[in-house]
């Protein structure tokens, strides 16, 4: 980052051209992230993690999580926290690491910062179920654990900003369903929200948002996907629907041809983060994001899109360095890539940061994960193998058979039809 164009940059008052959040409503249909996005790359600084540390409760003795901060992190410096929720069968480390079979959070924020396109941010993974089981009583019961054990302790621990626009709760399948129960009856807690393939655990609208008003007033951010081949998406739609009806703001994200799989919740953690924490925060400071922008690149495959991408790359050339990775965003997607590029310029022109990217990272992974395979996995053919990795649980083959069964049998009528 060339500090010298910072003047330029901000005094172009940029106004935020990032994707809004669709009304009543088409699904986003926001683009692939670029190859690469969610594997280790040896060449780009990594956060720290701490695996598996413990923190107390006070019913259910010493808890489990797991905590990445940003290249850089500083305690001259307050984060935002994004709280990220595991699924069945998982704990604190199932987004973390190559291998994990649920998510690649800590490479995905590494790709981010490396482009730029997020602000700097804690990412807190806890073990988000109690002992015993992966009912839905389990999954529920850790709410409590959440707001009064796991939140206090996180803020006393780590060089945290304690508003509520410096929260963000997350999380896939249970995890999902856990993000809309937790989040919507916490709305002066937690200002954005994103459940990704939510599960049955999940609770009606109608229990969860009692105070339409406080959730338009108070939500920067709600952001549902959910495989198109899930056939637990009806969770989702449910919200989706509820949403649009009274006219609440929300990216509703479906990934075309997707069962409930980890290539959905990498995605979903990409497309969630880099739109969290950009404004608001009083005291989150710094913020890297900046840049970035830009470019729009593989953008504007349709004429409607190229306009867009035009003005994110213009933005992105006054950043200094943004047109090149809007343009790999283009390239990794094909189809309009310039959308989160131009969006990632303006963070750092509206939150006009210092832009802190975190050359300078000290420290790497620690502890119980494969942090060091070789990244040979192609993201955008992550499928997981049902029942072939340790911890997946058989139900979830059931869950796949649905959905291949969903897919032939789409592909039979689209044929009938045709
Ligand atoms: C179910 C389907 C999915 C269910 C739980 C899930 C307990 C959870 C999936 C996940 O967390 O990955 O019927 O009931």
């Amino acid at each position: 980052m060339q500090l010298k164009n910072w003047p330029a940059v901000l005094s172009l008052s940029v106004i935020s051209v990032l994707p809004a959040a669709a009304y009543a409503s088409d699904p986003a249909n926001l683009p692939l992230p670029p190859r690469g996005f969610d594997t280790r790359d040896n060449s780009i600084p990594h956060g720290k993690l701490d695996v598996s540390v413990s923190y107390p409760t006070r019913n259910y003795g010493m808890r489990k999580v797991t905590v990445y901060m940003p290249p850089g992190y500083s305690t001259n410096q307050k984060y935002p926290v994004v709280y990220l929720h595991h699924g069945i069968g998982g704990n604190e480390v199932s987004w973390i690491g190559q291998g994990s079979n649920e998510g690649n959070a800590d490479n995905i924020m590494d790709y981010l910062y490396s482009k730029q396109m997020a602000k700097p941010m804690i990412v807190v993974m806890p073990s988000g179920k109690m002992d015993g089981g992966d009912d839905f009583a389990r999954f529920a019961n850790f709410g409590d654990v959440l707001l009064k054990d796991l939140i206090p302790w996180v803020e006393k621990t780590y060089s945290v900003a304690t508003d509520a626009d410096s929260r963000a709760i997350s999380g896939l399948s249970m995890g999902g369903g856990q993000t809309f129960n937790f989040g919507f009856p916490n709305t002066d807690v937690f200002h954005y929200i994103g459940p990704y393939s939510a599960a049955p655990n999940t609770q009606q609208p109608s229990q969860t948002i009692k105070d339409v008003a406080a959730v338009k007033n108070n939500v920067k951010l709600i952001f549902i996907s959910c495989g198109s081949a899930d056939n637990l998406i009806n969770n989702s739609r449910n919200y989706h629907d509820f949403l649009d009806q009274n006219n609440i703001d929300h990216i509703y994200q479906i990934e075309a041809n997707e069962g409930h799989t980890k290539t959905v919740w990498n995605r979903s953690f990409y497309n969630f983060a880099q739109r969290i924490f950009l404004e608001g925060s009083a005291t989150s400071g710094g913020a890297g994001g900046a840049g970035g922008a830009g470019g729009a690149g593989g953008a504007g495959e349709t004429a409607g899109n190229g306009g867009s991408a035009g003005e994110g790359s213009g933005n992105g050339g006054s950043a200094g360095e943004g047109s090149g990775n809007g343009g790999s965003a283009g390239e990794g997607s094909g189809n309009g890539g310039g959308v989160p590029g131009s969006g990632a310029g303006t963070t750092g022109v509206t939150t006009g940061g210092s832009a802190t990217t975190g050359g300078q990272v000290s420290s790497s992974a620690s502890g119980g994960t494969d942090e060091d395979t070789p990244v040979t996995e192609d993201s955008s053919c992550s499928v997981s193998v049902p029942g072939s990795e340790p911890g997946t649980p058989p139900w979830r083959f059931g869950i796949h058979l649905a959905a291949i069964g969903a897919l032939l049998f789409g592909a039979r009528a689209r044929r009938n039809r045709g």
